[in-house]
């Protein structure tokens, strides 16, 4: 019988998975959802179509969180010293407050208002009578008691269906201080199909709001800003450490352990390092437009993804002291990482290993478990889009649905006095002709296997039933998910929030997850995990009053 059942999970076959998820569903859901479930096929530039970026079919528990989440959690959350200020009833702030596990030091200044939760707390009488005046009291007493020199405000489901103009009160606030920027987000929660589009809101308004806004011209050779990079269990300090033995300056950060100013004088650096592709790759494209910064797409998760990366950076600046300095670190770093590698690797290669996280995380983290020589069996997005999955080739063929049209896109010019290209044409073609690309992302499908799965905007009910087929050695994914998974007896690893390890960025990150993965996939412990019916299939029970 033991055999049997292990004979079975060992031959099956991804259409037969396939088809087993959707078998259970009412004919028009079964449709919609094997649109978004794909058999990689592992072409490059020629993938499968995957249909993503929709509306989660009613009904269906998503893993997905909502647009206010995008905005205020994942984009301005990070920044330190902006009060972000969030307008609706308690409730939103509440599970907004310090969830994320986005670090900050206090940095020199001392300010930093992340551990603050700011709300207006709006109640009946405000949703009845409009919440506008109740706004304009709660900036005013902000910046009455810490001073500020930035206030975001952020509107959640409620502001929008009664229609409170937050643009205006941020506007008149910022007049009248005359020393701190107020600017606002209508980012409500129900805006778009998922965070994403938070995602996008908040990357048109800190363009607008903060980026250019100090012309300042900071010291430093070689200067970047990463963009993508939320310090998430401290990623972005390992980062931090890696460019400062490099040389490279890191003029501002997108928004992990970020400052006000820093998004400021963002516009003065000469490279945007573009980390997940799918948060901030709006503002990339705005500022190579209007200031003439070019982006590359970068990776940060993964020791020899780190290397690339910092190699892929001195080769843009082309000048041999940073390449040699640059080589120079990863023959210090790398050592360390070896030996880990050397000494888990004959206790995780063969493993297999699903993630499904966010839009960047699933791609970024294929790297440490390929380093660990275990085998991705299927991953996917909650909220990816198709670019994400397939490539950018594939963004002049997107049909822009409603939901998408629904958020706006920033027509973008040539500044007038500083747009300034940070290459000349020729220097641009000859990185370009050495295989150098700027602008262009490949997407998850081309890195995972023939025959593996790629399933966007997976749920509850399809993720216990693909492990309970594939049984993985490890399971991917966030809070949610956890003791669901955990229950079926296979290890589960929040890649969001990462429980409570980090980091997992850079040489050090890389060797702290190849420890933390080990330790959960030859951890004996989930395999005695029993749930009391199949200890017992035939409990019985009866009522209180019998
Ligand atoms: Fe980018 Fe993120 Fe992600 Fe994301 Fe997120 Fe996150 Fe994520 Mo959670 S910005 S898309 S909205 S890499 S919070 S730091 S882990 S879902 S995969």
């Amino acid at each position: 019988m033991a055999t049997a059942a292990k004979k079975k999970l060992v031959q099956w076959g991804p259409a037969e998975v396939k088809s087993a998820l959707l078998e259970k569903y009412p004919p028009k859901v079964a449709r919609k959802r094997a649109k978004q479930i794909m058999i990689n096929e592992a072409r490059q530039n020629d993938t499968p179509e995957l249909t993503a970026n929709v509306r989660t079919i009613p009904g269906i528990i998503t893993m997905r969180g909502c647009t206010y989440a995008g905005c205020k959690g994942v984009i301005m959350g990070p920044t330190r010293d902006i009060v972000n200020l969030v307008h609706g009833p308690i409730g939103c702030s509440f599970y907004a407050w310090l969830t994320r596990r986005n670090q900050t030091d206090a940095g020199p200044d001392g300010e930093n208002y992340m551990n603050y939760c700011f709300s207006t707390d709006m109640q009946e009488q405000d949703i009845i009578f409009g919440g506008e005046k109740k706004l304009a009291q709660a900036i005013q007493e902000a910046y009455d008691l810490f001073h500020p020199k930035s206030i975001a405000v952020f509107a959640t489901c409620p502001v929008g269906l009664i229609g409170d103009d937050i643009h205006t009160v941020s506007k008149n606030m910022k007049e009248k201080f005359g020393d701190c920027n107020v600017y606002a987000f209508s980012c409500e929660g129900y805006k778009g199909v998922s965070q994403s589009a938070g995602h996008h809101i908040a990357n048109n308004q800190v363009f607008r709001h903060l980026v250019g806004q100090n012309d300042e011209v900071k010291p430093g050779k070689y200067k970047i800003n990463l963009l993508g990079e939320y310090n998430i269990g401290g990623d972005g300090f390992e980062i931090d450490r890696i460019f400062k033995k490099c040389g490279i300056t890191c003029i501002s950060t997108f928004s992990g352990n970020s400052t006000y100013d820093q998004f400021a004088s963002s516009h003065t650096a000469d490279l945007n390092a573009v980390m997940c592709h799918r948060s901030i790759n709006y503002v990339a494209d705005m500022m190579e437009t209007k200031y003439g910064i070019p982006w590359i797409k970068v990776n940060f998760i993964g020791a020899k993804a780190t290397a690339k990366s910092l190699r892929k950076i001195a080769e843009y600046f082309g000048e041999k002291e940073l390449i040699d300095r640059v080589e120079a670190v990863i023959a210090e770093e790398m050592p360390g990482v070896e030996a880990a590698l050397a000494e888990i690797t004959p206790r995780t290669e063969g493993k297999t290993a699903m993630m499904f996280v966010g839009g960047s995380r699933a791609h970024h983290y294929k790297e440490l478990f390929d380093e660990l020589k275990m085998k991705t069996i299927s991953a996917g997005y909650e909220f990816g889009h198709q670019d994400d999955y397939e490539g950018r080739q594939v963004l002049p063929n997107i049909q822009v649905d409603a939901d998408s049209r629904n958020i706006e896109e920033i027509e973008v010019e040539p500044d007038a006095t500083r747009f300034k290209p940070r290459k000349s044409e020729k220097e641009m073609k000859a990185l370009e002709k050495a295989g150098y690309r700027f602008k262009q992302y490949d997407g998850l499908a081309a890195d995972m296997d023939k025959g593996t799965l790629i399933i966007d905007d997976l749920n509850q009910y399809e993720a216990e039933k693909l492990v309970e087929l594939m049984k993985p050695d490890i399971f991917c994914a966030g809070i949610k998910e956890k003791y669901s998974i955990q229950k079926l007896g296979v290890p589960m690893k929040q890649l969001h929030s990462y429980d409570s390890g980090g980091p997992y960025a850079g040489f050090l990150g890389a060797i702290n997850f190849y420890k933390e993965i080990d330790r959960l996939v030859n951890s004996k412990v989930w395999g005695f995990m029993k749930a009391p019916w199949q200890k017992n299939p035939q409990l019985s029970g009866s009522f209180a009053w019998e």
